[in-house]
């Protein structure tokens, strides 16, 4: 007997299993049991069987989509940033005068844990009607063990209430808070030594990530952090090369990372050491879109050096208000030159490897997450040609239509 006890029929399926290719099955069925896929092909090769069939009416099933870089933790917004923006003060500018990063870090200190889960959960929600099913959520706009363990359990509990695998990193390397002005070492001692130890040992964190940058911290003060982060056994990431080069990825390809950011300004000598340390180039179209940048990230070098690149949204208020996915999908073809089946594989399973998850999400396989998302279209390219709109027909979360 099969060992499934649901089985989804009527889609044709993009796997998504292999690199070159949708890894397309026409007319195919999904068994799952257990919240994992236990049977995957064609309707015409299922084995007898006693399950419940649901027909999903027709289109496309990819696996759910993977936002594997969101801030959408926080209080406040900032669309008065956006307006000064619109009238040519930078984004750095903005930053240096005591705005930006540190004005989202007090309405986040603010905030009540009630309010901010009320206002990420909206967020969180326009995401997965967009087609995401797994998704990674930061602090670092606390800045203090106090507001950063507060946006983590916030974090947390979303993933509990909502239909949706959650990961949490701590990103209490985001900025100086107001209080260490002048003394980012110092703050780097009380992150090292105090917050991420205490957010290992409550296990609010699955990984650990900082903001390599002029207007954040240097490549030696990322290392502390990146020591702390592995005395701790959690895995970690990085911002870096986002508006100049100061060589994080690099770093970040020493350590192992699971994943660099941004990447707009990455030397050559730093791809290639990505590329050799497995490290995933995860690519952010819409803060590139939104703070007008026209330096691109190197996507021809990283495909010629078969580096792996997930797509997000880095969701947060200030670089890059997004509620879609599918959008930076579209995005990361317009404006990067992306095909369509990068874009997929981007938001899939690059942005499962992206998280440490890619033994288990991403892809449609026997022994993965039974989460994928049923879409209207006739074609995948069609995921990242529309702009907008209602694509997503079903979503099933752990074998459950949600
Ligand atoms: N880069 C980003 O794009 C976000 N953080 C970072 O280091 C933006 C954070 C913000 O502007 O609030
Ligand atoms: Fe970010």
């Amino acid at each position: 007997m099969p060992s499934f006890d649901t089985i989804y029929v009527g889609f044709h399926a993009a796997t998504m299993v292999s690199t070159k290719d949708y890894g397309p099955i026409e007319n195919a069925a999904i068994g799952v049991k257990h919240g994992q896929i236990t049977w995957l092909g064609p309707v015409s090769e299922l084995p007898n069987h006693t399950a419940t069939i649901i027909d999903l009416g027709g289109g496309w099933v990819t696996p759910g989509l993977v936002d594997c870089h969101t801030h959408l933790v926080f209080g406040g917004d900032r669309s008065a940033e956006y307006e000064m923006r619109l009238q040519g003060a930078s984004y750095q500018a903005i930053a240096k005068a005591g705005g930006g990063i540190v004005s989202t870090v007090t309405d986040t200190r603010n905030a009540s844990a009630e309010a901010l889960f009320t206002a990420a959960e909206k967020r969180l929600c326009a995401l997965m009607a967009d087609g995401v099913t797994c998704v990674e959520v930061k602090s670092g706009y606390g800045l203090d063990l106090v507001t950063e363990e507060k946006m983590l359990r916030v974090a947390r509990s979303l993933g509990e209430k909502l239909s949706v695998t959650l990961q949490t990193t701590c990103l209490a390397a985001h900025a100086i808070p107001p209080e260490y002005q002048g003394q980012a070492d110092a703050y780097i001692d009380l992150v090292c030594e105090e917050i991420i130890p205490a957010i290992a040992k409550a296990g609010l964190a699955d990984a650990v990530d900082g903001f390599c940058e002029g207007i954040a911290f240097s490549v030696a003060q990322i290392e502390r952090v990146f020591d702390t982060a592995l005395a701790f056994d959690l895995p970690i990431k990085l911002h870096a090369e986002q508006l100049s080069n100061l060589g994080g990825s690099g770093l970040a390809a020493r350590y192992k990372a699971l994943s660099s950011d941004h990447l707009e300004y990455l030397s050559d000598a730093d791809a290639k050491a990505m590329a050799i340390a497995g490290t995933v180039a995860v690519i952010l179209p819409g803060a590139f879109f939104c703070l007008k940048e026209t330096k691109q990230p190197p996507i021809q070098r990283l495909r010629e050096l078969g580096v792996p690149m997930a797509i997000a949204s880095d969701c947060n208020p200030g670089s890059a208000p997004v509620l879609s996915l599918r959008l930076m999908m579209n995005m990361a073809c317009t404006l990067f030159g992306f095909t369509p089946l990068e874009a997929l594989q981007g938001a899939t399973r690059h942005g499962a490897q992206a998280l440490g998850l890619g033994h288990s999400h991403g892809q449609l396989k026997v022994g993965y997450a039974a989460d994928f998302v049923c879409w209207e279209i006739q074609k995948p390219a069609e995921l990242s040609y529309w702009l907008g709109g209602q694509l997503v027909k079903h979503r099933v979360v752990a074998g459950q239509i949600t």
